[in-house]
């Protein structure tokens, strides 16, 4: 009996609760557009002056402008032109082409009405004149399932095998149950991790794909499957709930933006502080590297990945004029910043070298190691390899990561992981920085 009333009060107050403005909070109102502008313009210059430089279109870029609601048609049109170019010549040439990367080739062609089955492929051997971009992630995708069922480790990680089911399900090609599986295993059993940490960003990524496949999978075809999708999902979404924060973020602030897409597909829940703390973050400048705009964007908007089928590709409705970004506000310390950094290698514990470093305020880590290696080259040289996050680091002292061994040089500020990469992070007065070789 006492449930029932429970029950009954707690309907009551849930319908009451739809009515308060505050829990409908989840995407911007029309006052706070300008927000949303000001990330779709970090994204469009960058691209452009990628583009003036001959560097290739980055696809989650294209994927966030395709799902906003106001577009820059020439930006679009010209990403999508050198994103086909440059799937064929990687093709051609055999350059690298990780299977997520495939993946947000294919996601970002089809939200632009592009068939990636398709692709203009004018030079290509064999006399083909086209590239079929499907069949290519689908052998990319092969290839991920053998490494782990014969190494137990993916090629790249799980957050690309999600992105690979998730842009084959949206091309409505199927996915082997076998593929699927692997993906519900690894979430069951710490593949999701990072070192001590929880990818909030991999299980979102999977909570995608595994909701496009539980829409396509007839339940009466193959209902074991059906049910292991929806038990998996259900797990997924309890873990991403878990590591939301006092504030409203899930994970960090970089993973928050597709957790929130997650969750708006898969469950209902209270956005309302989440998207809150989220905005306060865009307007506070966490957001000016264009990939991270790129990832946060659609969540301000409510929109999520699995619509990027059902865009209109004729009505545009253009981006207002680029607003002049407000100068960047000045930095609370001047003059010179003294950081101290450690270089450690926590494998095998070989070496630990540190050193003091000065560098003007406003410094980026990044700065702060090319001084270390001006003044110790044999201890702190390091190399960088570009993505589309910036650089990351390869190797210091010659000590490199490696996918196979599942090891990286990982940045931490005294005992805390930093979420931001070397380029972007920026250092302030007597921090202790870490540079530690890790597993992950
Ligand atoms: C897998 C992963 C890793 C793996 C990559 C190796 C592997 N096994 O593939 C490992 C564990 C090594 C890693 C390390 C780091 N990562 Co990481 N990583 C990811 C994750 C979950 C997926 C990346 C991916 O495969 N994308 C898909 C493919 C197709 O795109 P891609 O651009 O080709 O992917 C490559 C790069 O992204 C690169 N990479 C991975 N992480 C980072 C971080 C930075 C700053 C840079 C420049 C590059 C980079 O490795 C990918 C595989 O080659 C993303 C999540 C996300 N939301 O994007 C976080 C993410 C990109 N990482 C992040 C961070 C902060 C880091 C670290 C700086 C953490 C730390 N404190 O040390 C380090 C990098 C330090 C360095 N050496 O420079 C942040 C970046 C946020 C930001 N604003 O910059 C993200 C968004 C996670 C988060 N929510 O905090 N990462």
């Amino acid at each position: 009996m006492a449930v029932g009333y429970v029950s009954v009060a707690l309907a009551v107050l849930l319908q009451f609760s739809a009515w308060l403005p505050v829990s409908l909070q989840c995407s911007v109102s029309e006052n706070q557009t300008g927000q949303v502008i000001r990330l779709l313009n970090i994204m469009v210059q960058s691209e452009n002056s990628s583009a003036a430089n001959g560097f290739a279109p980055n696809p989650s870029i294209l994927l966030a402008l395709r799902l906003a609601s106001y577009h820059d048609n020439a930006t679009e049109r010209g990403m999508l032109g050198r994103l086909q170019a440059d799937a064929v010549n990687r093709v051609q040439k055999g350059l690298t082409f990780s299977s997520g990367t495939v993946a947000l080739y294919c996601m970002a062609m089809q939200a632009c009405c592009a068939d990636p089955s398709l692709t203009p492929a004018p030079g290509l051997k064999g006399g083909k004149k086209v590239l079929d971009m499907i069949k290519l992630l689908e052998r990319k995708l092969k290839g991920e399932i053998e490494n782990i069922d014969s190494k137990h480790v993916p090629l790249t990680n799980y957050y690309q095998v999600g992105l690979d089911i998730l842009a084959l399900c949206m091309m409505g090609k199927p996915v082997t149950s076998h593929s699927v599986q692997r993906l519900i295993a690894a979430s069951d059993n710490g593949g999701f991790s990072q070192g001590k940490s929880y990818s909030v960003d991999t299980a979102s990524i999977a909570v995608l794909a595994l909701t496009c496949m539980r829409r396509s999978v007839k339940p009466h075809v193959s209902v074991i499957l059906s049910l292991k999708i929806q038990n998996a999902l259900n797990r997924l979404i309890k873990n991403i709930l878990q590591e939301t924060k006092s504030d409203g973020l899930i994970g960090n602030i970089y993973s928050t933006g597709l957790a929130m897409q997650a969750l708006s597909v898969a469950s209902t829940y209270n956005c309302s502080s989440t998207f809150q703390t989220v905005l306060e973050h865009v307007v506070s400048g966490s957001f000016e590297n264009p990939m991270a705009a790129s990832q946060v964007t659609p969540s301000l908007e409510n929109r999520n990945y699995l619509e990027l089928n059902k865009l209109d590709c004729k009505e545009f409705k253009k981006i207002p004029a680029v607003l002049p970004l407000p100068p960047a506000p000045p930095t609370a310390q001047q003059g010179v910043l003294t950081i101290h950094y450690t270089v450690e290698d926590g494998i095998h514990n070989i070496f630990k070298d540190h050193i003091d470093v000065k560098v003007p305020a406003g410094s980026s880590l990044l700065r702060v190691m090319e001084e270390a290696a001006k003044i110790s080259p044999a201890k702190f040289s390091f190399t960088v390899v570009q993505s589309s996050w910036g650089p990351f680091v390869s190797s210091i002292q010659g000590l490199a990561g490696n996918t196979n061994d599942q090891t990286y040089w990982q940045f931490l500020s005294g005992s805390t992981a930093l979420d931001q990469g070397v380029a972007d992070y920026k250092p302030h007065d007597g921090e202790i920085i870490v540079a530690k070789f890790s597993k992950y």
